[in-house]
């Protein structure tokens, strides 16, 4: 009689051939032999069917599954392997993820048979997308099986959601599919370093024979990760109250003040070293941080850390706190500590309270923008005040030592007296305008302000001084005028950003997307984008929504055709409005390169401010464009859209004109231009009356336009001019539309 011998948990070998404990007795799955042992039934597990089966018989010693193991499989095709495996995992779950509609129809079958799948249609590049389904779940072993360049990104980003700490990894690596010239070793050993911040290569194992070309990588996420970078905002108190533990207070918050990155390596013993920009320094905050974080783990590590900030320290900007706030993000990433926002901001604030460094502004630094503290005092939550301005103008006049005012009690008195009183009345009246008042009052009555800045703020309205910094800030929507005026005091300026904007988290599912919007606002408060503007940015986002905010493949047609089309054209003009510019000034900018074209602004809303300043725009990556001073009028087009310019648009033969309201397309054509438009709503007059019409969003659009256009440049006239004969712009938008319709 036959022996069973087991290769691992719920892996066995019968006459040296793989086989798993059928799990649904008398059911085959992709045609393999059943074989009954003393009353259990097995399947033969085929290495030439399945990659895991081929790595085992390679001589990989364990899948690391319990019969409880939660497991994520990429790549789930139509469930031969994970049909094994969920032999092998009877009381947990398996999510497949496939992309391929035909290859989940099979699987879905297997999932109706078998309890323990789920399955998922989804790209697994985009983890994001099926958040729903895993993330109550915490996945002990992720498998990857996808045939696509960037296997090992997939894959980080895959684990960093739904894979466990000290989880294990199978990664199948088709080395043609990321590069068919290398050799195939180079390559499974350059992915195999992308995945060494994150993982331990425990062994990499070639598939040959079984298949070709192919090898699995089997690793082990790491508890901590090698290197996180982190940022954090500044904040400048305009006026506050000391508390014997802590602060409160009102002020402004400064984008990106501090970006910290921590290094960091196992050890057998703790050891740190803590640069700022480059240089050695005892950063007794940062120090603080360091020790109560280390505190937290058993392991020993060596840790490098390294802040950068281009904002002067001392000068009342709130860096200590901005240091101590990215350090604590940092290492809790890195460190694996698993800390709750709330417990980071208490750890940073309290190394900031007990270096004398600072007294509150971590409190702020978490949040953005203008604000108050709330009570109860000392404040731990903040209200905000809205602020129109953008920018802050800086002065700086001599450092400030925070740790000998706040700990003189003459200081302390005078600045507590008059820090109620600023925050009785600016709780009475949050505005912006009385924050500036109150600030220079403090400033004054509690004697922080010296000599020069009085004079700065005598000679400039808005101004006030950052406490506590021998420092004069100015809120404006100007910020090299401001900036001009401040040099007549001092030679030490900057200009900074107030942090309005929110900042969106990178992991964010559509990060992408509110970025894009905030582009867009910035544009409107820089005068560039009209309001409206905004309004044509919500139609375009709902139709990005729709078509899943990726260039559906219609598009990729739509591209290829438009570059051919291009690189036929004899004098090609890219116009350009408020949107276009905010959105994507760069890549208009190299496309036009790559074609080459000329750029003109044509505006709807058109002043002559807004054109200037979409010139400046343009002006500043070195672009010259038309537009500014037109010299023809497109004949019976109402609108100022008609202003053209007669070495631009007038003569072109090739127009490409995106995100607009479709007034002007027509009569371009009346002039025999063809017309190429990119637009997100397939269904808009525009993309329906050009020539031909991209759908898709202009920033993904434009730099694959420039991509394609790179790519056929190598083929010749006549090959571009046979892609342009057969298509039909109607039929591709409503190819698109039913795509839309269809929902997928
Ligand atoms: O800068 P100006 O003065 O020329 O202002 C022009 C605007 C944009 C205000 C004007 O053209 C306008 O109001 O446009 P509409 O009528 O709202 O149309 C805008 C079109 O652009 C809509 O069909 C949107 O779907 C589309 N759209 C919006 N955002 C994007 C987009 N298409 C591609 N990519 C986008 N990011």
């Amino acid at each position: 009689m036959s022996q069973v011998n087991q290769v691992t948990n719920g892996v066995y070998e019968i006459n040296s051939k793989l086989c798993t404990k059928n799990l649904i007795t008398g059911k085959k799955v992709y045609g393999e032999q059943l074989v009954n042992i003393e009353g259990k039934e097995y399947r033969f597990w085929n290495p030439n069917r399945s990659k895991v089966a081929a790595a085992l018989k390679k001589g990989l010693k364990n899948l690391h599954l319990k019969e409880n193991s939660n497991i994520l499989y990429l790549g789930a095709a139509e469930g031969t392997t994970i049909s094994h495996l969920s032999d092998t995992v009877p009381k947990g779950i398996i999510f497949g993820v496939d992309i391929s509609a035909r290859s989940m129809r099979k699987f879905i079958n297997l999932c109706e048979q078998r309890p323990n799948l789920v399955p998922i249609l989804g790209d697994a590049s985009q983890p994001n997308s099926y958040k729903e389904y895993i993330e109550a779940f915490s996945c002990d072993v992720l498998f990857q099986d996808v045939s696509q360049k960037n296997q090992a990104e997939i894959f980080l980003k895959n684990s960093r959601l739904y894979l466990k700490r000290e989880g294990y990894g199978f990664l199948s690596l088709k080395a043609r599919s990321i590069n068919s010239s290398e050799d195939v070793e180079v390559l499974v050993q350059q992915e195999a370093k992308k995945l060494e911040n994150e993982f331990e290569i425990l062994e990499i194992i070639s598939l040959h024979p079984f298949e070709k070309d192919h090898a699995m990588i089997y690793c082990k996420k790491k508890w901590f990760k090698l290197k996180v970078t982190t940022n954090s905002q500044g904040h400048m108190t305009c006026f506050f109250k000391i508390y014997s533990n802590g602060s409160t207070g009102a002020g402004i918050n400064i984008q990106n003040a501090i970006k910290t990155t921590a290094i960091v390596k196992k050890a057998k013993k703790n050891s740190f070293k803590i640069l700022i920009n480059n240089k050695k320094t005892k950063a007794e905050t940062s120090k603080i941080v360091l020790e109560e974080m280390l505190s937290k783990t058993k392991e020993k590590y060596e840790i490098l850390i390294k802040h950068q900030t281009k904002l002067p320290i001392g000068y009342g900007l709130g860096l200590s706190g901005a240091g101590a706030l990215s350090l604590t993000k940092a290492l809790n990433e890195s460190l694996n500590l698993g800390l709750l926002k709330k417990e980071i901001v208490s750890i940073a604030n309290n190394a900031d309270i007990k270096a004398g460094t600072g007294l509150g502004d971590v409190i702020a630094e978490q949040y953005s923008g203008t604000m108050i503290g709330l009570p109860p005092y000392p404040s731990k939550k903040i209200s905000k005040i809205k602020n129109t301005y953008k920018y802050v103008a800086l002065g700086f006049f001599g450092k400030m030592e925070t740790k000998k005012i706040i700990q003189n009690k003459k200081h302390k008195e005078k600045i507590n007296k008059i820090g109620s009183y600023c925050m009785n009345s600016l709780h009475k009246n949050k505005t912006i305008k009385n924050l500036i008042h109150l600030s220079r009052v403090f400033s004054i009555e509690s004697e922080l302000a010296t000599k020069q800045v009085r004079i700065v703020m005598d000679a400039i309205p808005n101004s006030s001084m950052a406490m506590l910094g021998n420092t004069v800030f100015v809120l404006t929507n100007k910020p090299k005028e401001t900036e001009k005026q401040l040099k007549q005091f001092t030679k030490k300026t900057m200009v900074s950003i107030i942090s309005w904007v929110q900042m969106i988290p990178k992991n964010h599912p559509r990060a992408k997307s509110l970025e894009q919007r905030h582009l867009i606002e910035e544009g409107v408060a820089k005068g560039i984008v009209t309001p409206t503007g905004m309004i044509a940015q919500g139609r375009g986002e709902a139709f990005d929504y729709l078509i899943g905010e990726k260039t559906i493949p219609e598009a990729k047609k739509q591209i290829e055709l438009a570059a051919a089309k291009l690189l036929l054209a004899e004098n090609p003009v890219i116009s350009v409005n408020g949107n276009t510019t905010a959105l994507c000034a760069k890549e208009i900018v190299e496309l036009a390169k790559i074609i080459p074209a000329k750029i003109e602004i044509n505006l709807f809303y058109r002043t002559e401010k807004r054109v200037k300043l979409i010139q400046k725009e343009f002006k500043k990556l070195r672009v010259k464009v038309l537009g500014v001073n037109p010299n023809k009028k497109v004949p019976n087009l109402t609108s100022k859209r008609a202003l053209v310019d007669e070495n631009g648009i007038w003569k072109a033969d090739v127009v490409l004109v995106m995100l607009e309201d479709g007034d002007r397309t027509e009569f371009l054509k009346k002039m025999k231009k063809f017309v190429i438009a990119i637009d997100l709503n397939p269904m808009s007059r525009t993309p329906q009356k050009a020539d031909l019409a991209i759908i898709d969003n202009v920033t993904r659009a434009l730099p694959l336009l420039s991509k394609t256009i790179k790519k056929l440049k190598k083929e010749n006239k006549k090959d571009l001019v046979k892609k342009l004969k057969k298509y039909k712009n109607k039929q591709l938008l409503k190819e698109t539309e039913l795509r839309i319709r269809r929902g997928k």
